[in-house]
């Protein structure tokens, strides 16, 4: 296995509820570095840009009226096999099938309402972190 870098974001339900600290005690204490992280709001422009693979998606307009709708902290978490063990570690998309000690079983309110997003691949991590970080803002 590798050392590998991930891109996540803390969504606005998460920031709503003051989630912040809880979430990053739970990537942190699974082994996982926050080398890079920043609290930002988009613009509707920016949430589309980023989902835009979801655009034909029933929910893709829900989804980015929800990314604007609040702060959201933007990361880079980094450690071995990084990219699926922060996949883990979220657990599944809906809070309802998320295994215990997840945390969208811990925190996520709802299917679209669920507190986290991170990388599914490796091409995927490499996009959304080029998009959202200069190189320098990103310490290893
Ligand atoms: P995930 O990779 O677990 O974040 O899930 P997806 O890529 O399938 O979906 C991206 C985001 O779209 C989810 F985080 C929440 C939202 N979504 C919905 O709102 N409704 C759905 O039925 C599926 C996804």
């Amino acid at each position: 296995m590798a050392i590998e870098r991930t891109f996540s974001i803390l969504k606005p339900d998460a920031t709503r509820r003051n989630l912040t600290g809880g979430i990053n005690a739970v990537i942190e204490r699974a082994g996982l570095a926050i080398v890079a992280q920043k609290r930002v709001r988009w613009t509707r422009a920016q949430a589309e840009k980023f989902y835009e693979e979801h655009k034909a998606r029933p929910f893709y307009g829900e989804l980015c009226t929800f990314m604007t709708s609040g702060p959201i902290v933007l990361q880079v978490l980094e450690g071995e096999n990084a990219i699926a063990k922060y996949r883990d570690v979220m657990g599944a998309t809906d809070p309802k099938e998320a295994k215990d000690g997840t945390i969208r079983k811990l925190f996520a309110v709802s299917k679209g309402e669920n507190s986290t997003h991170g990388s599914d691949s490796a091409a995927a991590a490499e996009r959304e972190i080029t998009m959202n970080f200069r190189l320098d803002e990103i310490v290893g």
